[in-house]
């Protein structure tokens, strides 16, 4: 179970973060009010939220995400790949201090970005990608074995169009994962039942599983439907802004 998650709405200079996805500029009060509605659906599915304020040192903050591991009992400072979100860890930090007694930290030469690292159960999927090298997912792999968690290293570098793991696999939960074409035959997810990503739907693949329901992006119907066969309580989200800033579900916030 879930019972907390922290979030940070975005600032007023959101549009100068980092994006490789050619949509356009995000509109800042259409990007808050999708923040107020993601924050919103996290408190329906019973999560007390850690609201931390909008930070304009770094416009790409809202996805906190990326700066922090957190599990049930520890979490660990990552150490982004994009220069430019360096400094991020930093302003996490103290909120991390108050709710986790054991706080690791990826350390130089490292590099990893919580994007890249999918949980299900005591496992993860710890991405190789452009934000995460070979140093910082093996030190986080030697964490994990110190935590008790096993892990799988999947490299990711060559699968295009995707800037973390988690933009081609998160997991449901039951031992199903759900996974774009590119990732759904990988080794690393023999054991579980991979649910396909629909051609034309890969955004879709980002989705939240929160206690009871799943959160999934607006605008995918075959996922949609998919899920509603398999019996799931659907949240669909519209996550327009954020998506034109290379964001999705999971980056939003940080849940345990
Ligand atoms: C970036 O490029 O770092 C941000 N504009 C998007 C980060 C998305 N985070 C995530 O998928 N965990």
């Amino acid at each position: 179970m879930f019972t907390r998650a922290i979030v940070r709405p975005p600032a007023a200079n959101f549009a100068h973060g980092l994006t490789a996805a050619e949509l356009g500029a995000p509109d800042l009060q259409l990007a808050l009010r999708q923040h107020a509605s993601y924050c919103a659906t996290l408190d329906a599915c019973g999560l007390a939220l850690i609201t931390l304020p909008a930070d304009p040192d770094f416009p790409d903050a809202t996805f906190v995400e990326d700066t922090a591991i957190v599990s049930d009992d520890f979490a660990v400072l990552t150490r982004p790949g994009a220069p430019a979100r360096a400094g991020e860890v930093a302003r996490i930090e103290p909120a991390l201090a108050n709710c986790f007694e054991r706080i690791h930290a990826i350390a130089a030469p490292g590099t990893l970005d919580g994007g890249d690292v999918c949980q299900t159960g005591s496992h993860f999927f710890i991405g190789l990608s452009e934000r995460t090298n070979a140093a910082g997912a093996r030190q986080l792999a030697d964490l994990l074995t110190r935590e008790g968690c096993t892990s799988t290293i999947v490299d990711i570098r060559a699968v295009p169009g995707i800037l973390h793991l988690k933009s081609g696999i998160t997991s449901l939960g039951d031992n199903r994962i759900v996974a774009i074409d590119a990732l759904v035959e990988h080794e690393a997810l023999a054991g579980y039942e991979v649910i396909r990503i629909a051609r034309g739907e890969d955004y879709a693949a980002n989705l939240l599983r929160l206690n009871d329901r799943v959160v999934i992006a607006a605008g995918f119907p075959r996922l949609h439907e998919r899920l509603h066969v398999l019996g799931y309580d659907i949240v669909a989200l519209d996550m327009s802004e954020f998506r034109k800033m290379d964001g999705a579900l999971t980056c939003l916030s940080l849940r345990f």
